[in-house]
This record gives C-alpha cells, sequence and structure tokens, in this order.
C-alpha cells in the first residue's frame, strides 16, 4: 500500500459529485493500492446533505479510505492537497445570460484558486468541471502563481468519449476500436471534434471527414449532446461527466496509451492557438504528465470552426479580465 493522498471535491454535495465520490473512494481513480484521505467542499448551506454523503461513504466501509472531512472552508479542504475535482459551480437559472453565469461562477475560482496556492501541496493535480469550465480554470489558475500553470487543467474528456461513442455507433464496432479522436477547444457548442487521425480497427478513417454525415450529424451531435441528455433524462448528465472526470484524473496520473483531450493552458502550444485561452488540445498522458501530440496540423477544412471556438474564449477570458 501507498501512503494516502490527499483528495478534494467541490460541489460534493451536488448530482456528479454523488456519482463521482463512490467510485473514487473504491479505486476506480487511483488504483487499488491507493489510500485516500477525502475532502469533500460545498457551501455552508449543502453541509447537512454534505453530512449525509458522508455517512453513506462511512456505510460502504472503503477499505481505501483513510479519513473523510466534510468542510465549506476552502484553507481546510484544499490543505496539502495532491488532486483536486472543481466541480461546483452555480447552474444556469431561466433568464440568465452566458456572461452572467461566467461573473458568477467566475467569482467561485478566484477564491479557489488563491486557497489552493495558499494551501495545496505544490504539484496538485487539479481539474475544472463547473461550467463554463475552461474559462473558470483559467481564473483558478491565474490566482494561484506558485503553482504550475500546467497542474490546472479543464474537462474535455466528456466530449471525447461522446465522439469515440458516435464513432464506435457508426462503424459499428466497440469504443475499443476507435482510436486518436480529438476534440479542440472550448467545453461549449463550438468545440471541434475532429477524426482527421481516427483509426478504426488500426485503419485511418480521414476520408470521413468530407461525407456529410461528419457536418451535419457527428460534430453537431457531439457539440449538443448535453442538450440532448437534458432533453431525454430530464436532468444534466451526471455519472457519465463524473465518469470523464475520473478516467481523465486515472490517465493523467497513471498514464495512458491513446491520445486524450485536455483543457490546458495555450502558452508555448504548437498549433498557432492564441496564449493565455484554457484550450483543449490532444494530448498525451505519460509519467503523470501530459503533452502536446507533436507532428499533427490542425486540418485545413476544421480551420474555420478552430477559429470560432479560439474567438469564444478569447471573449470569455476578455469578459472576467477583473478576476485573473
Ligand atoms: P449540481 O447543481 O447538482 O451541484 C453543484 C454543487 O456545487 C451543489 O452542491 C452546490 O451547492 C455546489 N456549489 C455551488 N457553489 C459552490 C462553491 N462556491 N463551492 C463549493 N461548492 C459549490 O450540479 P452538477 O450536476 O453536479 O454539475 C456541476 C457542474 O458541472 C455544473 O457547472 C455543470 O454545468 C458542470 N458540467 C460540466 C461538464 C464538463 O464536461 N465540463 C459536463 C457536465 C456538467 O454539465
Amino acid at each position: 500500500m501507498n501512503d494516502p493522498v490527499n483528495i478534494a471535491i467541490t460541489g460534493a454535495a451536488g448530482n456528479i459529485a454523488y456519482s463521482a465520490i463512490f467510485r473514487i473512494a473504491s479505486g476506480d481513480m487511483l488504483g487499488l493500492d491507493q489510500p485516500i484521505n477525502l475532502k469533500l467542499i460545498d457551501i455552508e448551506p449543502a453541509m447537512n446533505s454534505l453530512k449525509g454523503v458522508k455517512f453513506e461513504l462511512e456505510d460502504c466501509a472503503f477499505p481505501l479510505i483513510n479519513s473523510i472531512t466534510t468542510t465549506f472552508d476552502l484553507n481546510v479542504g484544499f490543505e496539502e492537497c495532491d488532486y483536486a475535482l472543481l466541480i461546483g459551480a452555480k447552474p444556469r437559472m431561466k433568464g440568465m445570460e452566458r456572461k452572467d453565469l461566467l461573473k458568477d461562477n467566475g467569482r467561485i475560482f478566484k477564491p479557489q484558486g488563491k486557497a489552493i496556492n495558499a494551501v495545496a501541496n505544490k504539484n496538485i493535480k487539479i481539474l475544472v468541471v463547473g461550467n463554463p469550465a475552461n474559462t473558470n480554470a483559467l481564473i483558478a489558475m491565474h490566482n494561484a502563481p506558485s503553482i504550475n500553470p500546467k497542474q490546472f487543467t479543464s474537462m474535455m474528456r466528456l466530449d471525447h468519449d461522446r465522439s469515440l461513442a458516435q464513432v464506435a455507433n457508426k462503424y459499428k464496432t466497440s469504443v475499443n476500436e476507435v482510436k486518436k479522436v480529438i476534440v479542440w477547444g472550448n467545453h461549449s457548442n463550438t468545440q471541434v471534434p475532429d477524426l482527421s487521425y481516427s483509426e478504426v480497427c488500426g485503419k485511418n478513417i480521414k476520408e470521413i471527414i468530407n461525407e456529410p454525415w461528419y457536418t451535419s450529424d457527428f460534430i453537431p451531435r457531439v457539440q449538443n449532446r448535453g442538450a440532448e441528455i437534458i432533453e431525454a433524462r430530464g436532468l444534466s448528465s451526471a455519472a457519465s461527466a463524473a465518469n470523464a472526470a475520473i478516467t481523465h484524473m486515472r490517465d493523467w496520473a497513471l498514464g495512458a496509451n491513446d491520445w486524450l483531450s485536455i483543457g490546458q493552458i495555450s502558452n508555448d502550444n504548437p498549433f498557432g492557438i492564441s496564449d493565455n485561452l484554457m484550450f483543449s488540445f490532444p494530448s498525451i498522458c505519460k509519467n503523470g504528465s501530459y503533452e502536446f501530440i507533436k507532428n499533427i496540423n490542425m486540418s485545413e477544412k476544421l480551420n474555420d470552426y478552430i477559429k470560432v471556438t479560439e474567438q469564444e474564449l478569447i471573449q470569455e477570458r476578455d469578459s472576467v479580465l477583473d478576476l485573473l
């Protein structure tokens, strides 16, 4: 057994966290030889409900759980943290504009960044899930100057996995046979799922991007999958989002063979995207870190789409400059 690690989860009384916490506690994120101190963070009014989550965790008698802390104090929650899943955010209310959501949720991520800066371990791995995830991650990152910006990521794994599933459906095969999928840009409906380098059953499928299916079915389906889930379920994605968060962290910590889409700081990217954005790029995870996939080009055909998602992220960033 390894020494215990500290994992902080915000929005811990919410839906996604409820699907994530029990799987993390059972070893799905860091393996069966990694004991865990769970630090569950939510706002003060949610403390009672969070206590119920803690009771249920205790009742599972998970062998890997070393301790469980519930708190609304960020300095307690992030103290000596090795991993942080920043899930908590306010939902978009009726009549609210995207820019209002940006401001409101930005105000959540500024103090979180400051607390991480002050009390977390310097090699902490951070994943932002709460929307607008990319710009929230940028805000947290800017408020934590003592942490390497590469330690902040935003969740694009759900979009990546949705793309894998759609391609597997199209080719009537398993997702195991689908490789080298990319999702560029923002976790919003401007994101760009890209199959230019993808392989199915070991064979390149780049011609697919010239077929009508690609632009009129695949891209909008992936971009709008969240809305499709809400329409069908009456609730937003929770278990699939939790799964994406767990596998994002697992692959980052333990490594993975296939290409992944990771929202990350755009500085020094080889693809010509502006600096200082939290942008999703094709990446490979190894030895506890991730790097850009080298020697690939953005497809000419997709360039216009990618400019749109880049522009959206620039606008999001520029609307929260006071929080950076
Ligand atoms: P819920 O509304 O069920 O839960 C949110 C929780 O966050 C609540 O318990 C709330 O009290 C808590 N919270 C609010 N402010 C907080 C603060 N300052 N500190 C700590 N906790 C706080 O939402 P849920 O369905 O769990 O979704 C959480 C977030 O994930 C939302 O912003 C949602 O839009 C986002 N998503 C992101 C996805 C991605 O791929 N990046 C996909 C799924 C999801 O839509």
